[in-house]
């Protein structure tokens, strides 16, 4: 059919004049909603409004992958179990450059342009840090005009809803989808089979080759839904494509006709389990079956869907490596080593040496854990029952790997034990880090002391083996939206001073440096940051019904709760500060508001007991009258996309308290030095360079290094010493064992307390005392306010480094070897008829 797009620029579904957007909102609210403004609902309005933005980027969209299809650019693949996304609306609004205009056409319309920002369920489909990584690296590849597709899962239930009775964590089932999710197109058409479970034959083929087939127990279509990802002001708009599991056929019609029909039925049940819920955890594998078929699920589907791109744009197999760069966040994706060579061999009929090295020059990994426990592991049986055909070609992987290892540490048996991909110390289990690294031709680390870390610990064995394939790609956030959207009033005193070119380039902030010796300029900062603080005490009241003081400090502690972060040692030093107010109320402390927020893996319980730790010692402390003016301990329910979007531009302060060595890099910690909160942390993950970027003065260091901590592990660590010796700490924990917060019951907080005092594995009793120090010097610093703010201001005007776009240049530059594609929008040269 003849292509004359030029129709549709002016359209009044796509123009953005005021009076079209009005009009294609309005149609929207007829036609697609069925509702005339009398009847409709917040949520109807919501819809009408997204979908009229969604018109307005289809022809974006469409540009892109015809210029792609066009082009045949080397595309990026970043598959990634996980992409915890945001709400869209918003985020388009800001990379099509439309915002204020939006905000008028709605509120011309006589409604809430706030309320119905709100209206939209974030998809919240990760847990934490890896699945907002993928969210911010696809912003940036769209930015920077990079040919790239987001592949994972679209989970029904997304991350689990979080609120707190009594104290405790309570689940709810995230149903995201319920209203309908105007931002994603499905894609029927482009449906891959899956096949699980069965088992495998040799058969001769017409050539006389021995040839294996799989012979699947069962199969499952993956349906392809796609989401527009924009660029910041430019053409390009990428796809993010997440597949859904359905069964093949409604019915099982053999099953039907015997006369079963809820045995029929039950297939479509199984197979529709597989995309149906996001597993909870974070930093903690969990050997379930369905986790498994979940990963190969999504990475057969996306391996496939590169296959039929290729098909249809006439590349060759042989250059399939030319055409894909994959990135495999984390192992959860790993299985795709195993999967391509499976393609290429059993369905390409390629040979093994040449399948071989497509599959090496294909991947890349990025590893984002040094706890062990977190490193993913399968045990044989489950594996061969799941994936039969995969176990096969792994250990055919794993022989000629260790043949290699052989020749270059000619009889070093215990490294080959260490190295093989089959763990055999007792149960067997294939260890998907070890596939991940010996298929791909890139690993790398997300933090500079991580990257070390790995190659002295963790995967030091590849490291001597391959000490070339090792790089370090420092994480980064997308100032789209944790600047521009979520600190509008940041951004435009920015923006007023040095042009918006900073949202592009980072690194242009640092041009704000001289406005830190600035009175007007100081006095403008701290009244953004106090309105931003008045905002956030008001959502604070609605939640939680706690009256909180924007004079005060604003003291945030945000992420997933896990010991390695430590929560505990914040309340340890809030226990503290509390015990020395009662004891000297003249003590010159400022007001301080310490807030937390964070979910905990809903199997995880001493996790789920800090929870219940951080509102127990937030109950006696509000209610006490001498003290609840000057300290508040608040815990923020149900932390995610959008609570963080209101919390960094109210942080005066960030608590990056890990023990040295545990973090892989941390991203919250960017995202708060960007929007001025002062950092206090170890010299952990990320923190390491946020350091050295905005300056030892302007960062509240304490605790021990990561060598400190392996050095003190391995001399003997002895948690009990410094209770005895640390009078100061005797008497906290004491007070915690004695029952004072927890009304008398000594019982509550026993397993925390005696878990310190016994093993503390991440040295919270060692750090301690230096923590106590720092947090003292916390509070002198934000006694002198100018000088305080001249120390926000720095670090938000130095934390370029930590733009998504200068992760994503570096990982273009170094592994994909991808270069932008500008996007040339469809009957741009045609006139409009
Ligand atoms: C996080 N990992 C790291 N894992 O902990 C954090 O330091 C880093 O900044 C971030 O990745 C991005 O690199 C993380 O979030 C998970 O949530 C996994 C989800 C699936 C199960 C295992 C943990």
């Amino acid at each position: 059919m003849e292509q004359n797009t030029a129709p549709y620029r002016e359209h009044n579904r796509t123009s953005l004049t005021k009076e079209k957007l009005k009009q294609g909102f309005l149609d929207n609210l007829y036609f697609i909603q069925g509702k005339f403004p009398t009847l409709a609902s917040r949520n109807d309005y919501y819809l009408a409004l997204a979908y009229t933005i969604r018109d307005r980027m289809l022809h974006r969209w469409i540009s892109t992958a015809t210029n792609y299809y066009e082009s045949g650019a080397r595309t990026v693949c970043y598959l990634s179990a996980e992409f915890l996304m945001g709400p869209h609306l918003g985020n388009n609004l800001v990379n099509m450059g439309i915002f204020g205009m939006v905000k008028e056409v709605v509120e011309e319309l006589g409604l809430n342009f706030e309320e119905l920002l709100a209206q939209e369920e974030e998809p919240g489909l990760g847990n934490g840090g890896l699945g907002r990584l993928a969210a911010c690296f696809i912003d940036s590849l769209a930015t920077l005009e990079i040919p790239a597709l987001g592949y994972g899962i679209r989970y029904e239930f997304g991350i689990f809803e979080q609120t707190i009775v009594d104290g405790w964590q309570m689940e709810k089932t995230d149903k995201w989808l319920r209203n309908g999710n105007p931002w994603e197109v499905p894609r029927p058409e482009w449906a891959q089979e899956v096949r699980l479970g069965g088992h495998t034959e040799q058969y001769t083929d017409e050539n006389g080759r021995l040839r294996v087939r799989w012979v699947p127990a069962k199969i499952v279509l993956g349906i392809p839904y796609d989401t527009p990802i924009l660029g910041y002001r430019t053409n390009t708009a990428n796809t993010l494509r997440l597949w859904k599991s359905e069964a093949p056929e409604s019915f099982d019609f053999e099953v039907f006709n015997r006369g079963d029909y809820y045995g029929a039925v039950d297939q479509k049940v199984t197979s529709e389990n597989i995309s149906k819920v996001l597993y909870p955890n974070d930093e903690q594998l969990s050997g379930k079956q369905l986790r498994l078929e979940q990963q190969y699920f999504f990475v057969s589907c996306s391996l496939r869907d590169m296959l039929r791109v290729l098909a249809i744009q006439n590349i060759p197999l042989s250059r399939f490596h030319e055409k894909f760069a994959v990135q495999l966040n984390d192992t959860h994706p790993a299985i795709a080593v195993a999967e391509l060579m499976r393609l290429l061999l059993d369905e390409y009929l390629v040979d093994w040496d040449d399948a071989w090295e497509i599959t090496q020059r294909t991947f890349a990994y990025t590893n984002h854990t040094l706890l062990p426990e977190a490193l993913e592991q399968w045990p044989l049986p489950l594996f061969a029952s799941v994936l039969p055909r995969h176990l096969e070609i792994i250990f055919e992987i794993n022989s000629r790997f260790l043949d290699e290892v052989r020749i270059k540490f000619l009889g070093d048996e215990a490294r080959l034990a260490r190295l093989s991909l089959i763990n055999e110390g007792g149960e067997r289990y294939v260890r998907m880090a070890h596939l991940a690294c010996v298929g791909s031709h890139a690993i790398n680390g997300v933090a500079e002391l991580h990257s070390e870390l790995l190659k002295q610990d963790v995967l030091k064995d590849f490291y001597e083996l391959w000490p070339e394939k090792f790089r370090n790609k420092t994480n980064g956030v997308t100032p789209r939206r944790w600047m521009i959207l979520s600190n509008p009033s940041l951004a435009s005193l920015v923006s007023d001073r040095i042009g918006n070119g900073w949202v592009r380039d980072l690194e242009q902030l640092r041009q704000l440096e001289p406005m830190a010796d600035d009175a007007d300029f100081r006095k403008e900062w701290w009244d953004v940051k106090r309105a931003n603080k008045v905002a956030f005490a008001q959502y604070i009241f609605k939640r939680t019904g706690i009256l909180v003081d924007p004079e005060s400090m604003f003291d945030f502690q945000v992420k997933r709760i896990h010991e390695y972060k430590r929560q505990h040692l914040n309340v340890l030093h809030i226990i503290s500060l509390y015990r020395r107010l009662k004891e000297n109320p003249n003590l010159e402390v400022p007001p301080r508001t310490f807030l937390f927020g964070g979910k905990a893996a809903p199997g995880y319980h001493t996790a789920k007991r800090m929870i219940k730790l951080i509102t127990s010692v937030g109950e006696v402390i509000n209610r006490d009258p001498d003290i609840r003016d000057r300290i508040k301990v608040v815990f923020v329910p149900n932390f995610n996309v959008t609570t963080g979007q209101k919390i960094y531009p109210a942080a005066d302060l960030s608590e990056q308290i890990s023990t040295a060595g545990k973090e892989a890099s941390g991203t919250g910690n960017m995202k708060f030095s960007m929007n001025g909160a002062l950092t206090i942390g170890t010299l952990d993950g990320a923190n390491v360079e946020i350091r050295e970027e905005v300056g030892a003065e302007n960062f509240f260091l304490f605790g021990l290094t990561a060598d400190e901590v392996y050095a003190l592990r391995a001399s003997g660590y002895h948690p009990y010493d410094y209770y005895n010796t640390n009078p100061h700490l005797k008497d906290v924990i004491d007070l915690l064992r004695g029952g004072s917060f927890s009304r008398g019951d000594a019982d509550l907080f026993r397993g925390l307390t005696d878990g310190l005092l016994h093993h503390d594995p991440y040295l919270l009793f060692a750090d301690f005392q230096s923590y106590v120090d720092c947090q003292e010097e916390v509070s002198r610093a934000y006694l002198d306010r100018d000088h305080w703010t001249r120390m926000s201001i720095l670090n938000a005007v130095r934390s370029g480094k930590f733009s998504s776009d200068r992760s994503i240049r570096q990982y273009c530059e170094d592994i994909w070897k991808a270069e932008p594609v500008p996007i040339t929008l469809l009957g741009q040269n045609e006139e409009p008829t």
